[in-house]
């Protein structure tokens, strides 16, 4: 059973008001998101190994291994991709009140959370994510990671939001202004409703 693409939560031009216009959202979901798809499902074809293996068990088993690389990154991308989507909404922004109470509690305040997002993507040099997990002493964390890596591959705890900072993401709509993009990304798109349903799964 190969991997799918699966389909954008919201239309491409959903979030066009909240600063991520339709071409950033068909290129970025349409092209590169589907190249990793595409990829991935190369890499499954021609190694027994990774067949009937499901996404989380190839970004595992694939994670910290030289001659694996290709398939981590494409795997990885993959999966990051699945959450991003669901991390964005057209009405985004808004924090709800279980999710607020354990952003005080951990990380000292909500512009305390913010920034500590924000200047996670902003320093990751080069491509990459920055996330809000939940770590397993059960504190909420904000983690970056270069390219195609991710909390589920580094064991760094259960990722309630991730933020694509690969210029892909935010060029046509920022040009180069990644903390603008990132700025924007927290108060206007960021979807707190999907993490907040995430930390109550977890
Ligand atoms: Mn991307």
């Amino acid at each position: 059973m190969a991997f799918e693409l699966p389909s954008l939560p919201y239309s491409k031009t959903a979030l066009a008001a909240n600063g991520m216009c339709e071409e950033t959202l068909d290129l970025h979901h349409g092209r590169h998101h589907q190249a990793y798809v595409t990829a991935l499902n190369g890499f499954v074809e021609k190694d027994s190994n990774l067949q009937g293996k499901s996404l989380e068990d190839i970004v595992k088993l694939s994670y910290n291994k030289p001659d694996m690389a290709s398939v981590f990154n494409n795997a990885g991308q993959h999966w990051n991709h699945i959450l991003f989507w669901q991390c964005m909404s057209p009405t985004g922004g808004g924090i709800p009140g279980a999710l607020e109470k354990k952003i005080n509690e951990d990380l000292g305040g909500v512009a305390q959370f913010k920034d500590a997002f924000k200047n996670a993507g902003a320093t990751q040099f080069g491509s990459g994510w920055c996330w809000l997990v939940l770590g397993s002493d059960g504190k909420l964390k904000v983690t970056k990671t270069p390219n195609g890596s991710n909390p589920l591959a580094t064991g760094e705890g259960k990722a309630l939001l991730g933020c694509d900072v690969w210029e892909h993401s935010y060029y046509l709509d920022f040009r180069n202004r990644r903390p603008d993009y990132l700025q924007n990304w927290v108060d206007k798109i960021a979807n707190y409703e999907f993490a907040a349903a995430q930390l109550q799964k977890a």
